[in-house]
């Protein structure tokens, strides 16, 4: 059993998203017990059983998820692999209390791992396919939502082999030609053109190149229930979503100033530099983000399975709604925003960088311990310099 571990406040993390749904029918299928073929796997998680450090400087129990022996965070490790790849995943419980691993959207699910007591080699191995590129959460889908909730979720990324909006004309795209919609493959091909037609366009600059992309995973802390189920109680499912009365909201596990200063949660560039933000909701409460400066392109949707669906109709939203175990990826096209006067401004009027918020429209999310404003669910983004 690994000692319970200590997560500073305001430490480099990353995230992911999801909701609450029964499990049991989608597990066990493809867990191929106890490791042997004897082949590395591509990723090696352990639960363990930590102490976060909250924005106010206050602590609560949770879970997290690391790379086996290493700092756990919250959300867990990103884990990336290329569609069509077989992805071989082991899990090891050090935790106090048992626990699952499911990929929402994939094939891939274990339950029930008992707390390890030995030499630190026992572990559960899943293997699958990694399907339709896009974002996916994953979490402990054991004891659901309470485990998910308490820290055990984190991002599922399936990345094309060959993403080309535009193979010829270089335009790169996050998903497969052959399944994304042509509204998707023109947005992407339209990036980075002056012109189109002889008239001015509206995303000159470059096109999208892969890896500019930022991950928002959104969750909700009840320090109450986190201390509660720390000392032993089991809460049902629906005592616990009863009972829930979250006081901390967070964005990639952190709050309010941690997330605007955080180089992996503030997304940052000059015009003419779209970004992919891969937006998830790991937690109970439904939130709706919130843009300045630029609105976003919502591209796909999970459906209820957690697939995400590639969208037909690409509108510009000022706000996107996020309910319990959604992902979406939207894209950030980093335009110029309407409202800048062009070239003089730039050093007389106001400096680059323009800093603009992202804040959740679910008002409760932008507090903290029960008040501290605005603490809560919010982050920047920042627009560096000019085209
Ligand atoms: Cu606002």
């Amino acid at each position: 059993m690994r000692r319970r571990e200590f997560i500073k406040y305001g430490s480099a993390l990353a995230a992911f998203t999801t909701a609450s749904m029964s499990l049991p029918s989608l597990l066990s299928a493809q867990i191929a017990e106890e490791v042997p073929t004897g082949e590395e796997a591509d990723f090696d998680l352990e639960i363990v059983d930590v102490d976060v450090e909250l924005i106010d400087g206050s602590t609560v129990p949770m879970y997290a998820f690391c790379h086996a022996g290493q700092t756990p965070t919250i959300p867990g490790p990103i884990l990336r692999v290329k569609q069509g790849s077989t992805v071989r995943i082991d899990v090891r419980n050090s935790s106090t209390r048992s626990h699952g691993f499911q990929i929402m959207g994939q094939d891939a699910a274990i339950t029930a791992i008992a707390p390890h007591e030995g030499d630190g080699e026992d572990k559960i191995r899943i293997e699958f396919t990694a399907t339709r590129p896009g974002s996916y959460l994953y979490v402990d889908g054991d004891n659901a939502p309470i485990n998910r909730v308490l820290g055990l979720y984190g991002a599922f990324i399936v990345e094309p082999t060959n993403g080309f909006a535009d193979a010829a004309r270089q335009k790169p795209m996050p998903y497969a030609p052959a399944a994304a919609t042509p509204a998707i493959k023109s947005l992407f091909s339209a990036l980075g053109e002056a012109t189109i037609g002889g008239q001015p366009a509206r995303f000159p600059g470059k096109a999208w190149r892969p890896g500019r992309e930022y991950i928002w995973i959104f969750n909700q802390i009840d320090p109450v229930l986190c201390r509660r189920i720390a000392a032993g109680e089991n809460p049902t499912a629906s005592e616990f979503q009863a009972q829930f009365h979250p006081r901390y909201f967070t964005i990639n596990g952190l709050c309010g100033l941690d997330s605007a200063h955080d180089k992996a949660t503030c997304p940052t560039g000059r015009v003419g530099e779209p970004a992919l933000i891969r937006t998830m909701n790991a937690g109970l409460a439904t939130h709706s983000p919130h843009i300045h400066g630029n609105h976003v392109f919502v591209l796909t949707e999970s459906n209820n399975n957690g697939v995400p669906v590639y969208q037909e109709s690409l509108n510009e939203h000022d706000v996107w709604t996020m309910q319990p175990m959604k992902t979406k990826d939207v894209l950030l096209p980093f335009t110029a925003p309407p409202d800048v006067p062009p070239a003089p401004w730039r050093m007389v009027q106001e400096k680059y960088p323009l800093r603009y918020p992202m804040h959740c429209h679910n008002e409760i999310s932008q507090t903290s311990a029960g008040g501290s404003y605005p603490m809560g669910l919010v982050t920047d983004w920042h627009i560096d310099g000019p085209l």
